[in-house]
């Protein structure tokens, strides 16, 4: 309903259905008040279950203007979805800075201290669905001097250097165009075939066949503005600046096998994720933090920073938190908000600026362009979720969807016959004052570009062995999917460059006979020291908050032990979900019945951060003869989460194959299982899978 007045009903006062038989006519309608359905065009509609026929039986006509008001409004209903990041889930909430940044910017929103901006946040999956993908980390800040979107992603660097690579990486990446698959994934002989002839991609596939592809949740990934930008000062001098959103409880992921089992049992999780614990009031948050450069250091470093698939090393320039985002509120409606929300990377505001970065550069012109197209003309700037909360005005005038009712005669400026007309500002947004380059004109890259290999081997070499184990794993995993042979070869080839363990590693997985030869490299590969804060595990908190654990229960549990797991997780900041046989629920020891949160078969352990088997044994030994009761621990145990029981369960963790040991705990002893739950059990992986 989208009138503004609701008007009296002229259905009747009871909430009970009726049969009418009114002009003949016979169906059964709903009661109660409400105010009245209109058409579009306010008209009150007085039969909204049948359409207009010159006989019971007879055919439509074409007069029944609401019939066609209603059909041809439905057929509109979808717009081009977004040629990449087309999946994604939104949230509001609030950017509140904790320290200045005067000294380099004359942004609002960077220097107001305790200043708090509205925030929309889009999280998304570049190509497929909510299995591994990069995820895009969109910001748009409503800020008093106009919308700032900061549109990156959860891995700090990106696949290509210049933006004219970009239709192809992404035509190589989506479904093939032959056959129209892989449609939720990344395509597997063209995007590796891409891949293998293009060297400056290999650090960021370093980063998404790591466990950062497959994030536990929206909220556990960190979020990059990947491009160097400036900040610009009152006189106009500019500092590099690299942004990074750090999550409060750091960044979790999952195995590959749990992702992949995660998309089939719940595709929506973490959309659904993300929803609920906002509604829980459990709000998602990040601080924002800078790296700060100047020019001059800049030219001292081994690699460009205009090159996006180069990242700053934090022991190179330290991070500094600015501020944190709280998400606390998710969107009225999906459509108008997450939907017909526009990024651009264009969208700057006066202290902020662009630098000469290739990618960045060719993305400034091509988000207003695909938005014209994607939200159908040029006011789109006025829809609610795009609009900005500070005062705009100008003389752009017409076009489609125009909403607003511009007055008086003049649509120009300068103008003396409107005095109260909008101009320039003297604190309007003005360009760093860069000089500049004195090269010669054409298609070239700077030589700094040139070397592909040295960050990837960083990034690889500051891995645990467990993170490293996984990115062997993923690119076998991904390679094997590879029809074409010469393919795998020379991504084979490349990994030599990056290093010779990972690539006999993967030579290995893939059955592969001898080392294909590795390409020469444009630039010599150098040696970084190790960064460890590149890696995932041992950079999150060990923490409960936003954690569910699935509690599996069966008839004749205990209900104290039941209770006193819920009272241990719920006091640690965690969430419990009884899984049951059947939603209605089990009859306890004690006789007492208690329903279930969710029904077993549906409900898979890779909804859980952990699980606990409150059985008695003879619930136990009925559930052995239920697949995916077997699976429910199996996988558990296969995903190296923690696994509570108590003694009734053993007949079922027998039938699943796990042995009692480090991470599965008697629910006894509360604590133990409490903090193995906070974690995954990496040192079991090598009892559960052979890693290459
Ligand atoms: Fe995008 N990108 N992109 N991109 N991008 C879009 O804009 C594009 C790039 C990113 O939640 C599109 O409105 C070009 C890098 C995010 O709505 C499109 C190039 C990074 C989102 C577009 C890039 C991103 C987009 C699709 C290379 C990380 C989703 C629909 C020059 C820093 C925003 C739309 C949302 C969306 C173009 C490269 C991030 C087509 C041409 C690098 C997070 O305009």
């Amino acid at each position: 309903m989208s009138t503004a007045a609701p008007r009296p009903s002229p259905a009747s006062a009871s909430p009970s259905t009726e049969i009418r038989g009114a002009g003949g006519e016979l169906h059964q309608r709903c009661g109660g008040s409400h105010p009245a359905l209109t058409t579009n065009q306010g008209t009150p509609v007085a039969d909204d279950q049948n359409s207009l026929r010159p006989s019971p039986r007879g055919p439509g006509l074409l007069e029944d203007f609401i019939l066609r008001e209603k059909i041809t409004h439905f057929d509109h209903e979808r717009i081009p979805e977004r040629i990449v990041h087309a999946r994604g889930s939104g949230a509001h909430g609030t950017f509140t800075l904790t320290k200045s940044l005067a000294k380099y910017t004359r942004a609002a929103v960077l220097t107001e201290v305790g200043k708090t901006t509205p925030v929309f946040a889009r999280f998304s999956t570049v190509a497929g669905g909510a299995g591994s993908d990069v995820r895009g980390f969109a910001m748009k800040f409503y800020t008093t001097q106009g919308n700032w979107d900061l549109v990156g992603n959860n891995m700090p660097v990106f696949f290509i250097q210049d933006a004219i690579k970009f239709p192809d990486l992404i035509h190589a990446v989506k479904m093939e165009p032959d056959r129209g698959f892989p449609q939720a994934a990344s395509a597997h002989d063209t995007f590796w075939d891409f891949i293998s002839l293009t060297p400056e991609s290999m650090h960021t596939i370093m980063w998404a066949m790591s466990d950062r592809a497959l994030p536990r949740s929206l909220h556990d990934i960190e979020g990059f503005g990947v491009h160097t930008f400036r900040l610009v000062d009152t006189e106009g001098a500019s500092t590099f600046v690299k942004f990074h959103w750090r999550p409060k409880r750091g960044v979790h992921s999952t195995l590959w096998d749990e992702a992949v089992k995660r998309a089939g049992a719940d595709p929506d999780s973490q959309r659904r994720a993300l929803f609920e614990s906002i509604q829980a009031g459990d709000y998602p948050e990040w601080d924002l933090a800078v790296q700060l450069f100047t020019e001059a250091q800049a030219e001292g470093f081994a690699f460009d920073p205009l090159d996006a698939t180069k990242l700053v090393p934090e022991e190179l320039v330290p991070l500094e938190v600015i501020g944190h985002m709280v998400l606390d509120r998710w969107p009225d409606n999906f459509f108008a908000e997450t939907e017909q929300v526009a990024f651009c990377p264009a969208n700057v505001v006066p202290g902020i600026d662009f630098s000469n970065d290739p990618l960045l550069q060719g993305r400034l012109p091509s988000y207003l362009d695909t938005q014209l197209l994607r939200l159908g003309g040029p006011n789109f700037h006025q829809i609610p979720i795009n609009a900005p909360k500070c005062p705009f005005a100008n003389h752009q005038r017409d076009g489609h969807m125009q909403m607003q009712v511009p007055k008086g005669r003049v649509a120009y400026e300068p103008s003396s016959l409107d005095r109260g007309g909008p101009r320039e500002a003297a604190e309007g947004f003005a360009s760093a004052a860069v000089p500049a380059d004195d090269g010669v004109k054409g298609r070239v890259r700077p030589e700094r570009f040139a070397d592909h290999y040295s960050q990837a081997r960083l990034f690889y070499r500051s891995q645990t062995t467990y993170e490293q184990a996984h990115i062997a794993a993923a690119l076998v995993f991904e390679l094997s999917k590879v029809e074409t042979p010469h393919v795998r070869a020379a991504i084979v080839g490349h990994l030599r460059n990056i290093d010779e363990d990972l690539a006999t590693r993967v030579a290995g997985g893939l059955g592969l006979e001898s080392l294909p030869d590795a390409p020469r490299p444009a630039a010599p590969v150098v040696d970084y020291p190790p960064s460890p804060a590149l890696r995932t595990i041992g950079n999150g908190k060990p923490t409960l908050h936003g954690r569910r654990i699935g509690v599996l229960v069966a008839e004749g549990s205990d209900g104290d032990t039941l209770d006193a797991v819920r009272q241990a997780v719920e006091s640690a900041g965690g969430r419990i979900v009884v899984v049951a046989p059947k939603l209605g629920g089990v009859t306890l020891a004690d006789g007492a019945r208690r329903t279930a949160d969710g029904q077993l078969a549906g409900t898979p352990s890779v909804a859980f951060d952990a699980i606990a088997l409150v059985l008695s044994s003879d619930g136990a030994r009925s559930l052995t003869r239920e697949a995916a009761a077997v699976d429910f621990v199996r996988d558990a145990f296969g995903h190296l989460k923690a696994i509570g029981f108590d003694a009734g369960a053993q007949p079922l963790l027998t039938a699943a194959g796990v042995p009692i040991g480090p991470g599965v705990v008697s629910v006894g002893d509360l604590p133990a299982f409490l903090a193995s739950a906070m974690t995954r059990q990496w040192d079991r992986e090598k009892q559960v899978r052979t890693l290459p």
